[in-house]
């Protein structure tokens, strides 16, 4: 008699999972904790469609949760892994494709002088902190609530992405000193920031920002007389010897070619920048990089450590590089009309069916809360209603289209996004606008 194979439907599969995997996800947002029901496991994907293990299609507006900007399985990047993989998996030396990638990198973004490739988005923002200690001698970071920076200790105080959707103020385990060396300041507010430094900025070593915000949902920087918010920051960190930190690890190469960077970076330059997400092209590649006398500490030139065995690793910078040189000027131009027309469709379903709602862009980047007023800080995002978020995104589900499973959380666009694709989405949308309506 053959032996009974393990069900590999998706329930079952969440059910095995939880009995090896805490909560059965290896990153807590997957869990689908916050709008309930069993996650989808995924089997295959390609352009903009997914396919569960129950044999379900979707269309996909998670993107992985960005890298997937040129559509799951592009044939141009699949091809540059398949090669790259062809000649090795990981030498743990310099390899010519990490040279490439951050060439790349530093032709397309003015403030990069330099780049050190990690393997995460958190590993690039911790690596970014060390370097920006060292520089000033000052212990203190600054950050603004509900940006979330990768689960390092020092920035999950009142962070956005899994900690928001979770409503967690935090994390435990994160040091008392730790936590003492973290101020976070309500998002946007300048009055906040202007006193902090007056009293404390002989101790401030670096504000760290998103460079705009993504994970709490999207907030477009404010503009006050002209002057953006980063440049302010950038402004205020130079006149106190601090730094400043743009983390585009959620932005870089999304929100434009050269990201949120290209959007607003007129007249001012962060001193340090994080990436993720995109540059790894669905492969884990994180980045820091910045002026060229602060990349100049790490070693072994200087005093800053910083390590990764898979550090430049030759398969994900194949990817990384494959994906940039996928994204020129049409695939931004693809990417954006895209992004219109889905916010477009989305604003006409939830207006006919009376749903307050409103849709935040940075570049080609965008989310929908679900409140009326604009959402300009964390308090605000909270404010929104997440139980009418719960019901849109069930019954977009059931029609077919695959949301992140958080109201905090963006929206990804790629450039298999065509069409067809788009007019899929507008057929759930009716039935999703009606659920989200009906309290
Ligand atoms: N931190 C990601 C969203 N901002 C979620 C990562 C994941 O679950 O893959």
């Amino acid at each position: 008699m053959t032996p009974e194979l393990p069900s590999t439907r998706s329930a079952d599969l969440f059910a095995r999972a939880q009995q090896v995997i805490p909560s059965g996800v290896n990153s807590p947002v997957r869990a689908f904790g916050s709008v309930g029901g069993t996650p989808p496991f995924l089997t295959d994907a390609r352009g903009a469609l997914l396919h569960d293990a129950d044999g379900n299609e979707y269309v996909d507006l998670v993107g992985s949760w960005g890298p997937m900007i040129l559509g799951h399985a592009n044939e141009q990047v699949v091809e540059a892994v398949r090669a790259a993989a062809g000649r090795g998996l990981s030498f743990g030396a310099p390899q010519p494709g990490e040279v490439s990638l951050a060439e790349e990198v530093v032709a397309r973004i003015g403030p990069v002088e330099q780049l050190r490739l990690v393997s995460s988005g958190t590993e690039a923002t911790m690596s970014a902190l060390r370097v920006a200690r060292a520089a000033t001698g000052r212990d203190v970071v600054v950050k603004f609530a509900g940006c979330y920076h990768g689960h390092v200790d020092a920035l999950l105080a009142e962070a956005g992405s899994g900690v928001a959707t979770f409503a967690m103020p935090g994390s435990a385990g994160v040091t008392a000193a730790t936590a003492r060396d973290t101020v976070v300041l309500p998002y946007g507010d300048r009055a906040a920031v202007s006193s902090l430094f007056a009293e404390r900025g002989g101790e401030i070593a670096a504000i760290i920002t998103e460079a705009a915000p993504a994970n709490m949902g999207v907030i477009t920087p404010p503009e006050e007389d002209g002057v953006g918010f980063n440049r302010f920051l950038s402004e205020t960190v130079q006149a106190h010897g601090a730094l400043l930190i743009s983390d585009e690890v959620l932005t870089g190469f999304r929100a434009s070619r050269e990201g949120h960077y290209g959007i607003d970076g007129q007249g001012w330059a962060p001193d340090l920048m994080t990436f993720g997400k995109v540059i790894g092209g669905g492969l884990p590649v994180g980045a820091f990089g910045g002026r060229r006398d602060l990349m100049g500490l790490l070693a072994p030139a200087g005093p800053v450590y910083q390590a990764g065995t898979l550090s430049g690793n030759p398969l994900a910078t194949a990817a990384g590089l494959a994906t940039l040189q996928g994204l020129d000027e049409s695939a931004y131009a693809t990417l954006g009309s895209a992004s219109r027309t889905l916010q477009q469709l989305v604003a006409d379903a939830l207006t006919t069916a009376g749903v307050p709602h409103v849709i935040q862009t940075a570049g080609t980047l965008f989310s929908v809360f679900f409140r009326e007023q604009p959402v300009m800080t964390y308090a605000d995002a909270k404010a929104q209603d997440t139980a009418a978020f719960t019901r849109f995104f069930h019954a977009m589900l059931e029609g077919g289209v695959y949301l992140p499973p958080s109201a905090f959380e963006a929206w990804f666009v790629s450039t298999a996004h065509t069409e067809p694709v788009l007019d899929r989405i507008a057929a759930a949308l009716p039935a999703a606008a009606k659920a989200a309506a009906a309290a």
